[in-house]
């Protein structure tokens, strides 16, 4: 296959597991340098030696917390300067906690959605944004979800989380118009992810059966959608695209042989 992101570097935050880890696999396997961001050094460290192993790959690591603007600034200035140049961002660290009616949610639980995945976008993309305006060129990739169309029973803060990304999606492409630089929003459906075990506070048993009856997306499904859409020509831009499993419906309608 064409090294089609060669020379390219992209920063992807949430690469220590999950779309965001196979996101990293798809764009080094086509050339690209890496700059990768989450809190699990370790599970970073792991990925940075198979990517360098198996493909060559130049990779800087950055250990931080998106919820943690000060510590994201000083990670910034740390890069290297042959790191620097970024061009394509994913924006995809982020996570649910619970599903639960509103009234029986938990104050910690809302909090750690709202400030990664609302906040966290919002400090990354502001630290990057000003490299891609300088050079006039480049690409935002936002990873919402299908729960950012529609909401689903005990979602609520979850889906409200995911209704801002959108947003947030769509006031980039206004803001950034104008520009040569592109913003996509991917709203995939159901992915097997460690997603569920995260929400579910770890119970791996009952994150297993969210997966069960059917053939969820796997991280490198989306992975290569979102390759597809950054490497479009310049002058073309995918606003926005969902992806399902074929047996998913909507949010709440999946077809499940159990
Ligand atoms: P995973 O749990 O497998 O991966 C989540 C990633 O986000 C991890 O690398 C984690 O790294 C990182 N992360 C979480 N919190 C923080 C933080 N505060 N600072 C830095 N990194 C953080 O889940 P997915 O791969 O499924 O999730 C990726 C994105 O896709 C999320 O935004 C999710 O909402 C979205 N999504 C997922 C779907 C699914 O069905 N799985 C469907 C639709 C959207 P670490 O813990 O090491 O910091
Ligand atoms: C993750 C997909 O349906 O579990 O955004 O909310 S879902």
């Amino acid at each position: 296959m064409a090294r089609c992101l060669d020379g390219k570097i992209a920063l992807i935050t949430g690469a220590s597991s999950g779309i965001g880890e196979a996101t990293a696999k798809v764009f080094a396997e086509n050339g690209a340098k890496l700059v990768l961001l989450a809190r699990r050094k370790e599970r970073l460290q792991i990925l940075y030696e198979e990517l360098q192993q198996k493909f060559n790959t130049q990779i800087y690591l950055i250990a931080a917390d998106v919820r943690n603007y000060d510590q994201l600034e000083r990670e910034f200035s740390l890069i290297p300067e042959e790191f620097k140049d970024i061009s394509i961002l994913i924006n995809n660290a982020g996570l649910a906690r619970g599903l639960e009616k509103i009234y029986e949610g938990s104050v910690k639980d809302w909090d750690e959605m709202i400030d990664t995945n609302i906040k966290g976008l919002l400090y990354v993309t502001k630290l990057v944004a000003p490299i891609l305006l300088q050079k006039n060129s480049g690409h935002i990739v936002n990873i919402a979800s299908l729960a950012g169309r529609a909401v689903y029973p005990n979602g609520n803060v979850y889906c409200a989380t995911k209704y801002a990304v959108k947003a947030l999606s769509e006031a980039m492409i206004i803001d950034f118009n104008g520009t040569n630089i592109r913003i996509t929003n991917v709203d995939p459906g159901l992915v097997e992810t460690e997603f569920s075990i995260v929400r579910f506070h770890g119970d791996a048993e009952r994150a297993k059966t969210v997966y069960k009856g059917y053939k969820p997306l796997t991280g490198k499904d989306v992975a290569d959608v979102i390759l597809f859409c950054v490497t479009l020509p310049e002058h073309v831009t995918i606003q926005d695209i969902l992806i399902t499993p074929t047996a998913q419906a909507t949010a709440t309608i999946v077809s499940k042989k159990i």
